[in-house]
């Protein structure tokens, strides 16, 4: 009978081979926390780091989830593998469901070259941004050209999942007045690419200027973030924004800033999980350790303060 480390060395060369399913098992053991999931992460990390990882936020409805489709289509005309990760903090129902039932991907999830899943924002223990670096990196090692992670919102949390990317593409719409609020007001960092989705829409021009209006206060040196006007419904501006999605990877590529921006990631990372780590085991020492109770009437008893107390738990961490 083959133990458990032979299946995971079978499904991390399957994987490595580029086989879906494998993928598809891979990304579901992550996403349970699972700790061959984790193994598996810790076998084929050496082959990660080839893929071209763009990430793509914006508000509720303004064309996401169509565009990355439209993408999608662009990649596979140049006979590039894509993987798509959706991410949906609204609903944790969403689980193994795909994409979105609004947009129509049946034939991408037939065709071999593609893979697209969907992960929901609660339920996972690792945490959503952990649990998706990983199933990132999984894409990644299975020989997948271009990752493309979607994210809803423009708050510090769809921000922090973003990360991960190499580009960030912010969509928006005619009238998506409060993300340009949200970039004015610095909650949301510049992205790297703009799309004002929705073209067809008469108030487009408008939009535009106000994007440009918020870029000009930002830094004029270096990458200049562009504006690309798409109508992803009719696959309009999609060429040009595929373009300066690529443009802004050389770009990177040649300054030095991608090695930079991995490592910031990756550290964030390194420090995210040991912190998310730490915090399970301290909750669990607190949940059943009688030492720590004693620790915590002192606090309500008012004989301890809440930082001395703090002080000590983790001096029996050590
Ligand atoms: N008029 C017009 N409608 C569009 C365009 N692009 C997308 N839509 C429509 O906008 C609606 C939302 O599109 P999605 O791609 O699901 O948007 P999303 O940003 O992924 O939505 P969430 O993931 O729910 O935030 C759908 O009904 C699309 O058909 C466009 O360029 N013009
Ligand atoms: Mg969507």
């Amino acid at each position: 009978m083959a133990g458990p480390g032979r299946t995971a060395e079978e499904l991390a060369e399957r994987l490595l081979a580029g086989d879906k399913r494998a993928l598809a098992r891979a990304i579901s053991l992550v996403e349970n926390d699972d700790p061959e999931g984790w193994a598996l992460v810790r076998e084929v990390y050496p082959r990660t780091g080839r893929a071209s990882v763009v990430g793509f936020t914006g508000p509720p409805g303004v064309g996401k989830s169509t565009l990355i489709g439209r993408l999608v289509e662009h990649a596979r005309e140049r006979d590039r593998e894509v993987a798509v990760l959706s991410i949906d903090p609204s609903s944790p129902f969403t689980k193994g469901a795909l994409l979105g039932d609004r947009i129509r991907l049946t034939d991408h999830f037939l065709d071999p070259g593609v893979y697209i899943r969907s992960m929901a924002s609660r339920g996972s223990l690792g945490g959503l941004s952990e649990a998706t670096l990983q199933a990132a990196l999984l894409m990644d090692a299975s020989g997948k050209d271009d990752v493309f992670l979607e994210t809803v919102g423009v708050g510090q949390a769809e921000v922090d999942i973003i990360d991960h990317a190499d580009t960030v593409v912010l969509v928006l719409m005619p009238g998506s007045g409060d993300s340009i609020q949200a970039l004015k007001a610095g909650v949301m960092e510049i992205p790297d690419v703009i799309a004002v989705n929705k073209a067809d829409h008469p108030l487009t021009d408008t939009m535009v200027r106000e994007v440009r209006g918020v870029l000009s206060l930002g830094p004029q040196e270096g990458w200049r973030v562009p504006i690309v006007k798409t109508e992803a419904s009719r696959g309009e501006g999609v060429e040009e924004l595929a373009e300066k999605i690529g443009e802004h990877r050389e770009f990177i590529d040649e300054q030095g800033t991608l090695a930079e921006r991995r490592k910031r990631n990756l550290m964030n990372e390194v420090v995210a999980l040991a912190a998310g780590r730490l915090r399970r085991e301290l909750e669990a020492n607190v949940r059943d350790d009688p030492a720590v109770q004693e620790l915590l009437d002192e606090v309500v008893a008012r004989r301890l303060d809440p930082a001395s107390a703090a002080a000590k738990l983790l001096e029996r961490e050590e």
